[in-house]
């Protein structure tokens, strides 16, 4: 299991040198069939000799298609869309209420008879729509104590799910009556992720000793499953994610148990929005407005969600005030936020491509680049950064 993400995370630093290109590229499949996933979302997962069922349900309309491939002879075990089988699942999760049945649900059954398999599982909009899906995996299982380890799931996180207003939730719900179930997410060793606010782990949601804000699982089910108040979930504000995807582009989970261990069902919740531009010409040739260090979105470029602007950042800088992390309240400024995200530098300024977002429910303050960035609640506009090839000394992706 160890050994497994080890490899995961090395092939992953493979792609660190086009960061922005390479996560684009990766979140691509084609379907034997010819069914095409653009702007996949990517979960890897091992799965012991046993059966599956999958299922990939949308929200709010989002008709979602699943593919499930072996990751080490590419060997295709499910491409669909649309299963009968999965019209009538039902699903009621704090973080997406009581699910209306869909005849767009996507269901795969999975069948292992002699030995494990490296899934890779894929998830994407029928005809390449954004939207928020939840993916669900039944039939998993825990063996033995927590100290004999437990599953592992890696989430690739993608550009286009940054700028999603929905948070990244993953759920561990005890399928039998043994299990008593703990959800963490984790480093290469297996270290508990702690960026200061908590550990990343959860035994008991609505407890002491789960991360964030959560509620008691008592009363929420996934399919024939009922939930109580010993399973888990982990709700990730965006910054944590940004945080942890910075260093090696997954969010690597470990499932296990307290006790005995046993059956359990996984669900992970996520959402794709139209990526941050990211603009690929030479800065010699880009047409940018010039703004001060002071200069904030508010102040100075009103527009709707998903507004593109390309600005210009002078040399010799210095901060001032900005409030979140990737995704930043459009009072802050917005060369400080640049710098912050990595995108261009204090002394020499640069170009960078600033697009309008939505409102956040929260913004996470963090400190990153000499930059140490305030938190605030909810806040009615935001924006994030991107860079521009060659605009910037530490922005060029290429
Ligand atoms: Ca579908
Ligand atoms: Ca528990």
């Amino acid at each position: 299991m160890k050994l497994w993400l080890i490899v995961r995370l090395t092939a992953l630093t493979l792609l660190l040198s086009a960061v922005v290109t390479a996560l684009a590229q990766a979140s691509q499949y084609v379907c034997a069939d010819g069914t095409t996933f653009t702007n996949a979302v990517t979960l890897y997962g091992k799965l012991e000799p046993s059966a599956y069922t999958v299922t990939a349900l949308g929200l709010n309309g989002f008709d979602p298609k699943l593919a499930v491939v072996d990751e080490d002879t590419g060997e295709e075990y499910a491409c669909v869309d649309d299963s009968q089988s999965a019209a009538a699942y039902a699903v009621t999760l704090p973080t997406t209420g009581t699910m209306t049945p869909s005849p767009l649900n996507a269901q795969a059954v999975l069948s292992f008879k002699n030995e494990a398999v490296n899934a890779v599982f894929y998830i994407a909009g029928f005809a390449d729509a954004y939207g928020d899906s939840l993916l669900v995996i039944e039939g998993l299982s825990i063996s033995g104590s927590e100290q004999n380890g437990g599953d592992i799931f890696s989430l690739y996180v993608t550009p286009f799910m940054t700028p999603s207003a929905t948070t990244i939730t993953t759920y561990m719900i005890g399928a039998d009556d043994r299990i008593d179930p703990v959800l963490d997410v984790v480093d290469a060793e297996l270290v508990v992720f702690d960026f200061g606010d908590g550990a990343l782990t959860c035994d008991d949601s609505g407890r002491a000793g789960c991360y964030g804000s959560t509620v008691s699982l008592l009363g929420s089910s996934i399919n024939a499953v009922s939930s109580d108040d010993f399973d888990a979930y982990i709700d990730l504000p965006w910054a944590v994610v940004g945080l942890e995807a910075d260093e090696d582009g997954y969010l690597n989970y470990l499932f296990r148990a307290f006790g005995s261990g046993g059956a359990y069902t996984a669900a992970f919740h996520f959402g794709t929005a139209e990526p941050v531009a990211v603009i690929d010409q030479p800065s010699s040739s880009v047409d940018a407005q010039a703004i001060q260090w002071t200069t904030t979105a508010r102040a100075a470029f009103p527009g709707e969600p998903g507004t593109v602007f390309v600005l210009s950042c002078p040399p010799n800088g210095a901060a001032s005030s900005v409030w979140g992390t990737n995704v930043y309240t459009d009072d802050s400024s917005i060369c400080t936020a640049a710098v912050h995200a990595g995108v261009i530098t204090f002394e020499l300024g640069g170009l960078l491509a600033m697009t309008i977002l939505a409102g956040q429910s929260e913004y996470p303050g963090s400190a990153r680049s000499g930059v140490t960035t305030s938190q605030w609640g909810s806040w009615n506009r935001s924006f994030a950064v991107a860079p521009i090839s060659g605009g910037g000394a530490t922005g060029t992706t290429k």
